[in-house]
């Protein structure tokens, strides 16, 4: 069966409308072998108003659900994509060009997401506060925000969607959701999902949760919308420079999760088989392409023989593959530009002195329109050139350290803030790194990888990686809105800071 054949049928068991597919203005490929595998329609700016309109009125039913019940919904949902997690992770190799693993991890991890905010649903908790005013009370209270408004892209094209619905639905939201043009159909599948969900949960207010494919103008109506009152962007640093002020001008919320240019510290203690499995992941997993891959490595110049040479030999080893045919540990870049960027970067590695193992394209079954490349490892003199900039790509760029200090120094020197690791077995160095003069991102792991990264942690980064929190711990408040409320049950009205107004 064709690839575009595979992909139909699958969306026609999740229930999508495959009409859908063909006739619209946008092609989808599949980066597995560049073809074409759908032509779908994006949406008009009427239709997007229309369909925010929709969701505000929605929310203004939902938020009066209780949560418990909004958590019902949730739970819906998670059951359906435990039934359906083989297909959708199908169609996460065949439109980001995942592994099979890496596609049903991706899966998983909406699971993991919806039973996190099953739970959270019961405890959206406020504070109590001690008040200076007797017979007072003073307390927190969270309430819905309004709509909550979704940008994702194409890397994780399923599982950010997820963390932010989830969430934002369990406290009371309605939800609008864009993803990447280069990953429609998946969305497509996420929403006859939700939409199961939400037929079993039965009354939910029309327009809750929805989606619509879309190019950049149609994400702007979004974005400039009155009656979106977050949104919730993954993807670019570029892209967040442009959605982040936008969003100010109108004083709408944001939570930007950006660009990522991870690195990792390897000390003169660490468990180099555990080093070179973590970085093997981090690096070349998925293709490099993770916001959180790693991207940077500084190796103590004591095992920087031994641990390079272990990584080359990874890297001339590791299997690369089309992930619909072959069990190879590296699928495609995404698409040309994607190439075009790696190879872009290796010549301006090269130019700055840096030596470089793999980095060659390789030919997959003879498919011209796909971009399958050899991970590369560069050993750079110092952190240089290429290093400074995030390219989506499967390229780790390694220099050696003296000191450690110097090593965390240069980790940081960079515009993104998402990720860190360092391999140590030295207390010190451990509790230095995670210190508050140690690494400056939102993720900071101690002998694990840079990637990977659990539902159950907060998660996000610091600069240029925009500090946003998605996901896990209570990053929940992100999509709420506090009411600080005092209570007066005296018989006088005393003011703070002793204040007299005697009238
Ligand atoms: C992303 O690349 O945008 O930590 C998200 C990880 C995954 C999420 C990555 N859980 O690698």
């Amino acid at each position: 069966m064709s690839v575009k054949d595979q992909t139909k049928d699958l969306l026609q068991k999740l229930g999508v409308d495959v009409a859908a597919l063909e006739g619209g203005d946008l092609a989808v490929n599949t980066p597995t072998t560049g073809e074409v595998i759908a032509n779908v329609k994006l949406a008009s700016a009427d239709q997007i108003s229309a369909q925010i309109d929709k969701a505000h009125d929605a929310f203004k039913v939902w938020r009066k659900v209780p949560a418990p019940r909004r958590g019902e919904l949730v739970r819906l949902l998670g059951e359906e994509l435990r039934l359906h997690k083989d297909e959708l992770g199908r169609l996460v190799s065949i439109e980001a060009g995942k592994i099979p693993s890496e596609g049903l991890g991706e899966v998983q991890e909406m699971i993991d997401i919806c039973d996190f905010a099953v739970g959270l649903s019961r405890q959206l908790y406020g504070l109590t506060i001690a008040t200076e005013r007797a017979d007072h009370r003073m307390m927190e209270t969270w309430h819905p925000l309004g709509v909550v408004g979704i940008i994702s892209a194409f890397n994780f094209p399923v599982a950010v969607w997820a963390w932010n619905a989830a969430l934002a639905l369990a406290c009371g939201n309605a939800t609008i959701w864009k993803p990447s043009e280069k990953t429609p159909l998946t969305a497509m599948a996420c929403q006859a999902i939700m939409d199961k969900a939400l037929a079993k949960f039965g009354d939910a207010p029309e327009g809750l949760a929805t989606m619509f494919v879309a190019d950049r103008v149609g994400g702007e109506v979004m974005v400039d919308h009155e009656k979106v009152a977050l949104v919730s962007a993954t993807g670019s640093t570029r892209m967040g420079r442009e959605v982040g002020p936008r969003l100010a001008k109108r004083f709408a919320r944001s939570i930007l999760e950006l660009g990522g240019n991870n690195a990792g510290i390897v000390c003169p203690s660490a468990d180099l088989d555990m080093a070179v499995r973590a970085i093997a992941f981090g690096a070349m997993g998925t293709a490099g392409q993770r916001c959180t891959s790693t991207r940077r490595l500084f190796v103590h110049e004591s095992i920087y023989d031994t641990l390079v040479p272990q990584l080359k030999k990874a890297y001339e080893g590791v299997s690369i593959g089309n992930p619909l045919t072959s069990d190879a540990l590296v699928g495609p870049l995404i698409d040309k530009d994607a190439a075009s960027n790696m190879e872009k970067a290796l010549a301006a590695a090269k130019a700055a002195g840096g030596k470089i193992v793999g980095g060659e394209r390789v030919d997959v079954e003879g498919n011209e329109g796909a971009y399958y490349y050899r991970p590369a490892v560069v050993e750079m003199q110092t952190q240089s050139g290429p290093m400074f900039e995030e390219t989506f790509a499967p390229i780790l760029y390694v220099v050696k350290y003296t000191d450690f200090d110097d090593a965390i120094e240069m980790q940081n020197a960079v515009g993104a803030g998402l990720s860190s690791m360092v391999f140590t077995l030295n207390v010190r160095e451990a509790e230095n790194f995670l210190s508050a003069s140690g690494s400056d991102c939102g993720i900071a792991n101690v002998n694990i990888g840079t990637s990977g990264a659990e539902i159950g942690g907060a998660f996000g980064g610091e600069k240029e990686t925009g500090g946003g929190r998605e996901s896990g711990s209570d990053a929940w408040k992100g999509y709420m809105r506090r009411a600080t409320n005092t209570v007066n049950y005296g018989t006088e009205l005393p003011l703070a800071q002793g204040v007299s107004f005697d009238i």
